[in-house]
């Protein structure tokens, strides 16, 4: 279930509420439809439709819903539903309900609103919502061609530095009677710019998502309706390179996937008010240049735009084309035609720059104060032909310039010549930057900050989760997180956004999207990205280290694919969506299998390409640690790794009935990874795993490998590791930094992953921030390492950090045993030096809220559950006398609660509450 769709058909549900008091709210709100960026097409026949109750009385539950679907709008408003009536279904479930009416067909459109039953009466939705499915076979594209120019212009070259000029496309259509409904599919490869008669559609950028062009291909809807008129209509596209016409293209062809040149197929459907219809396609009719005004576009390298060249009213009926071509036909690429249902980018915000400052050699730097993702608008006036050279960097030298050595071979360089009016406003379409400053040179005059706006680039998902607390370090380190995880949001998450690298990594999010979801509503984002990597497994069932494979990097490892379980694993959990699982769960295993069959010796899997990536090396200039008492045994990662990710098999096979031998499959084969693990790599006298990195004994520990009785002695000696050996500071890297921060609170020691968390000194979150960072940086040591790795915008490194900073200091989880917070887990730890937190977290069943803080001795807690979920909720407090409730004694407010160990744990309904306790 998603909520963008809502941006588009938001439903405000106004009220009926029947409750006891007629001043009580309560509605059905956020109706969705599958996991919809766009509900105009999708192509799942069997959508599932979401909502979400708001109330602001406490204690509602739904017994029952009822849902109507009907084929026309006029329909549903007569309550007729042609095309599915549920019935009154019992049941308290309210995401993701599979469609169970008529079978859905090509580019049917559905209007639907559900009753709904609670505890407190009957509530309807009485706006409705709507979605419509895509093109559902490739038949129906019929005689859709695909058109483009296979030819490099004069100025373009295949090169380690590819260039090559837009596309311009356009067609003139003459629409004979009055419209009443139009929709265009398009498929524009690598990036497309739509225009109907000279306006753009869609407020998307940089579309569509980038897939293996080869393995499926994504398709855009649109309705145009308002768009069309009768008589003569222009219809006008740009077509950028993005990851199709890939960049350093003769520059390593083993290992960097290429497409070929740009192309697009579109088909326009239009109605028109007497019932008769046509359909538009591409065909070689469509005219043709490449003499545009973008002479280059290249994601890693910049843009380049002439602005003398631009083609005043190319886009609209008033224009002579009679030096374009005529389009060609070239041959399709190859994959599957999807629709789109995650979310395109869009420009998600804006930068005001902090300040521009001339260098010696008559350049100017600009200061973004942020290190952002996207692209700068320059607001510039000059002699026609002049040329604006803007260079982007994350940050300066000592010596005041541009650090751009991390940036490797990618030019990162945008230019603009002058058309020489009085004033150009211009920014780039087809690429983006990964940067805070911008070394600007050719302009005239002075130029003052306003003439700058840095534009924030990244998917049109929504921000979910808020973190506020008394630690100023922590709160930055949130911040940081925030600019990070959002600017490596591109279609699928990269592992960064400034260098010549720019691959969606699987390890880089093996935990990393599960905190990232708590700030972002990222579920199609990692839907669509789990598709990514089943398209990009072998025949034999290997899978990459970078889906799409881009880059081919089939190395067979444990660590990275294994993310293809994880984030299954993370949509369930968090989202509630099992439909992942389902659908993932056959590749999944296949790849299992074969890492078994093939790399299992010993009951241990040896195969390890990364390590603990990127653990603090012994010198402050190096990349990678050379001292193998800071580097864990790729053979014990290989195998913890491998044994936690049957446990995740065991519980989706579980979870859909899968085979019962299946689950004997994973059991027998843990309990022999389980026995050969510790016979090898635990030490019986020290109780302590391989060289005793801490990395080689947390994964034990929360993988559950290590015998249950020595459990707590293992972590004891991880502890002295941590506290002694490394003084309190992080020694671990991307994998033992996954794991780290919730085993130290599972174990009771959430003040020392609070002294982690706080850190300023190296190495730390809190050093990096002190050291300047406005995102996360690759390597713990990002301001004096080598550049050749050393990127400033990379998530990686944040481990379960933001688990951790919800799960274990906010106090908001999903129960593992009802997905998708139905039920919350409340259990903040107290025990540390923070004095407060405010916390929220936007759940598919709406807004969790956690503001605690310590007032002398006493704990004062707000907290809001969402309606329709109940909350377990943990005060710590062996006597129940101390706690009140909403100013009640809890004794004598009518709450279920027990006490736990030394705690009294709460059975709170959804609705908002004040707890004390004394
Ligand atoms: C580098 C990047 C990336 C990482 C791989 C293994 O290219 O840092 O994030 O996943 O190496």
């Amino acid at each position: 279930m998603k909520k963008f769709l809502l941006h588009i058909t938001f439903i405000i549900i106004s009220l009926i509420s029947i409750s006891a008091k007629a001043q009580n709210k309560i509605s059905v709100t956020n109706l969705q439809c599958e996991m919809l960026s766009n509900p105009e097409g999708i192509d799942v026949v069997k959508p599932r439709l979401s909502w979400q109750i708001k109330s602001d009385v406490n204690d509602v539950k739904q017994t029952s819903y009822q849902i109507l679907v009907a084929s026309t709008l006029e329909n549903l408003n007569a309550n007729k539903a042609d095309l599915w009536d549920s019935g009154k279904v019992a049941s308290n479930e309210s995401v993701n309900i599979v469609y169970n009416g008529k079978r859905l067909g090509d580019r049917q459109n559905a209007f639907w609103k559900v009753i709904v039953f609670t505890n407190k009466g009957e509530i309807k939705s009485v706006e409705n919502a709507h979605f419509s499915l895509g093109i559902l076979t490739y038949a129906d594209w019929k005689s859709t061609r695909w058109i483009g120019y296979e030819k490099l212009s004069k100025d373009d070259s295949i090169s380690q530095y590819s260039k090559l000029s837009a596309r311009y496309l356009r067609k003139e259509i003459d629409l004979k009677k009055q419209v009443k409904s139009a929709k265009v599919y398009i498929m524009g490869m690598g990036l497309y710019e739509l225009y109907i008669n000279g306006n753009k559609i869609g407020d998307q950028v940089l579309a569509p998502v980038p897939t293996d062009y080869t393995k499926n291909v994504k398709y855009n809807v649109f309705d145009v309706t308002s768009q069309l008129k009768e008589g003569k209509n222009m219809l006008g596209t740009i077509l950028g390179n993005g990851r199709f016409f890939a960049m350093r293209q003769d520059y390593k062809p083993y290992k960097i996937k290429s497409f070929g040149f740009p192309k697009m197929a579109l088909q326009l459907f239009v109605e028109y008010t007497d019932g008769t219809s046509e359909v538009i396609r591409t065909d070689d009719t469509w005219k043709l240049t490449t003499d545009g005004p973008i002479l280059s576009n290249n994601e890693y390298d910049g843009e380049e735009y002439d602005a003398r060249k631009e083609m005043k009213g190319w886009n609209t009926t008033n224009f002579d084309d009679k030096n374009w071509v005529n389009a060609r036909y070239v041959q399709e690429p190859g994959g599957f035609y999807e629709a789109q249902t995650s979310p395109n980018m869009k420009i998600m915000g804006e930068v005001k720059p902090i300040s521009i400052k001339a260098t010696p050699k008559g350049t100017y730097i600009l200061d973004m104060g942020q290190n952002m993702v996207g692209w700068l608008q320059i607001k510039v006036k000059g002699k026609a032909g002049g040329r604006i050279t803007m260079k982007f960097a994350e940050s300066l030298k000592v010596d005041g310039s541009m650090y751009i050595e991390n940036l490797r071979d990618a030019k990162t360089t945008d230019v603009y010549t002058l058309k020489g009016e009085n004033q150009e406003i211009w920014e780039p379409r087809f690429i983006f930057h990964g940067f805070r400053f911008v070394e600007i040179s050719g302009l005239s005059g002075t130029p003052t900050l306003a003439d700058f706006t840095g534009k924030v680039v990244y998917d049109d998902i929504k921000t979910t989760g808020t973190f506020e607390s008394s630690d100023k370090t922590m709160n930055q380190i949130f911040k940081n997180a925030y600019w990070g995880i959002r600017g490596n949001y591109k279609g699928m998450p990269i592992d960064c956004p400034q260098r010549n690298e720019r691959q969606p990594w699987l390890g880089d999010r093996t935990t990393g999207a599960y905190g990232e979801s708590f700030l972002f509503d990222n579920q199609t984002l990692y839907a669509k990205w789990l598709d990514d990597i089943k398209n990009a497994q072998t025949q034999d069932g290997g899978i990459p280290d970078v889906a799409p494979a881009f880059w081919r990097y089939y190395g067979d490892n444990v660590t990275w694919p294994g993310t293809y379980i994880t984030v299954a694993d993370m949509l369930y959990h968090q989202f509630d969506d099992k439909a992942v699982i389902e659908k993932h769960y056959p590749s999944m295993k296949k790849w299992m299998v074969y890492m078994e069959e093939n790399y299992m010796e010993n009951d241990l899997i040896a195969k390890d390409k990364y390590g603990d990536w990127c653990v603090p090396p012994e010198s402050l200039e190096l990349i990678h640690s050379l001292d193998p008492s800071r580097k864990t045994d790729g053979e014990l990662i290989s195998s913890a790794f491998y044994y936690y990710l049957l446990q995740k098999m065991k519980t989706f096979a579980q979870l859909i009935h899968a085979d019962a031998k299946d689950i004997q499959y994973y059991d027998s084969l843990s309990e022999k990874i389980k026995t050969a693990f510790n016979a090898k790599f635990f030490n019986k006298e020290k109780n302590i795993y391989a060289n005793n990195t801490v990395t080689a004994n947390v994964l034990p520990l929360a993988f559950g490998l290590v015998p249950n009785n020595l459990q707590q002695q293992v972590f004891e000696n991880m502890v002295r590791e941590i506290e002694v050996t490394h003084k309190g500071h992080i020694s671990t890297g991307v994998i033992g930094t996954q794991f780290l921060m919730r085993t130290l609170s599972t174990f009771g020691r959430t003040d020392l992953a609070y002294q982690l968390a706080s850190n300023k000194t190296y190495p730390s979150w809190g050093y990096m921030a002190a050291n300047g960072a406005t995102t996360i940086w690759e390597l713990w040591n990002g301001n004096t390492a080598d550049p050749k790795m050393n990127s400033q915008n990379h998530v990686m490194l944040l481990g379960d950090l933001m688990v951790w900073y919800y799960e274990n200091i906010a106090g908001i989880k999903s129960n593992p045993e009802t997905p998708g917070f139905k039920q919350i887990i409340m259990k903040p730890a107290f025990d540390t030096k923070l004095t407060y937190v405010n916390a929220s977290y936007e759940s598919v069943h709406g807004l969790i809220k956690s503001n605690w803080k310590k007032v002398k001795k006493a704990l004062e807690w707000n907290i809001s559950i969402p309606a329709n979920t109940t909350a377990l909720v943990y005060l710590p407090t062996t006597d129940s006398k101390n706690i009140t409730v909403n100013k009640t004694k809890l004794e004598k407010a009518s709450i279920a609660f027990k006490a736990e160990g030394n705690q009294q744990v709460l059975t709170l309904e959804s609705g908002d509450y004040i707890l004390k306790l004394n």
